[in-house]
């Protein structure tokens, strides 16, 4: 008997490619080229939350909460520590080094006189230093945006199979905020919506779970690290544990929505015990910030995965 395709195929069957996703694939394939030539280690960072269109033409969505603001801090403390990164974001949400500057008015920072514009005395020191990092790490760094969980998932596919020339030197840390549900296309009205049709009873499928072929199949070799998000305290340790035990990669990192910015528990799966990455009063006070000490922690994972991969204690 012909066996059916699983669902992650089907759900690439049903769902086309986003706009632009060959050039971006070309971008992709380029960038993990020169830096398998420089022998560099590159690190996947997704972030920013899924949309889910309810139309084709799409006027209404439903959101995925993030800001971005996990990933786009851990993307700058991974150039710090030598990555090359592709930052595989939702368009418009929190970016490297120009989150910085979010809130804040630029013409508020610069004086203008007849023949000069100048950045005034006050702001010089930060945005010179903010500048000074970006333009040091720029060619190291890949800009892909998504907006929806169907865009999302082709180009994590994509960029995951252009990172196997990487092998173990190919980090993969997945703190993008993904949906769980969906409307196949195929389910999607074209127009929008009309509300004069009465009350709305919406229908969601199950997205398929892409951590199992992205583990075996399109990232054999790479360090992966995904994110569990909670709002129950009580559950956070169980369920990060249960991701690790039934897709089988390397770290899960759980947080809570409340204290997401000042705490996070390491589960790995080399170890029974959990680690816990806590801020404290004098980090807040010196404004640390939790991604620098998970990155931190990671590159000591990633390090030893790479020299196990090297001897030979750990083949795929
Ligand atoms: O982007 P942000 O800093 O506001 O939030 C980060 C986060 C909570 C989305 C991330 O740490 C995370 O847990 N991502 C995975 C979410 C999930 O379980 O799908």
């Amino acid at each position: 008997m012909a066996q059916e395709d699983p669902t992650w195929k089907i759900f690439f069957d049903e769902n086309p490619k986003p706009v632009h996703f060959h050039e971006n694939v070309n971008l992709i394939q380029d960038f993990c080229h020169q830096a398998s030539v420089k022998k560099n280690r590159v690190a996947l960072v997704t972030s920013g939350g899924t949309t889910v269109p309810l139309e084709q033409n799409t006027v209404r969505f439903i959101d995925n909460f993030s800001a971005g603001t996990r990933g786009s801090a851990s993307a700058e403390y991974f150039l710090e520590a030598g990555y090359q990164v592709i930052f595989l974001h939702r368009s418009k949400s929190l970016e490297p080094y120009f989150r910085h500057l979010v809130g804040k008015n630029i013409f508020d920072m610069i004086e203008v006189s007849p023949d000069n514009v100048t950045v005034d005395k006050k702001h010089q020191f930060e945005l010179g230093k903010l500048a000074e990092k970006f333009q040091r790490h720029k060619c190291n760094l890949l800009m892909i945006s998504f907006s929806t969980l169907s865009d999302y998932l082709w180009l994590l596919q994509a960029t995951a199979q252009q990172m196997q020339i990487l092998g173990p030197s190919a980090l993969l840390y997945l703190a993008a905020a993904v949906s769980d549900f969906y409307i196949p296309a195929s389910q999607m009205p074209c127009h929008k919506i009309q509300s004069s049709g009465g009350p709305l009873s919406l229908s969601l499928q199950l997205v398929p779970k892409m951590l199992a072929p992205l583990v075996t199949l399109w990232a054999p070799n790479a360090f992966i690290v995904s994110f569990k998000l909670e709002t129950n305290e009580t559950l956070l340790e169980t369920k990060s544990k249960e991701s690790l035990l039934k897709y089988h990669h390397h770290v899960v990192i759980g947080n809570l929505l409340d204290s997401r910015k000042v705490y996070v528990v390491l589960v790995d799966s080399n170890s029974r015990n959990v680690e816990e990455i806590r801020l404290s009063t004098s980090d807040l006070e010196s404004d640390i910030e939790i991604e620098s000490k998970i990155v931190g922690n990671l590159k000591t994972r990633h390090d030893q995965y790479y020299a196990d991969h090297k001897t030979g204690a750990i083949s795929n």
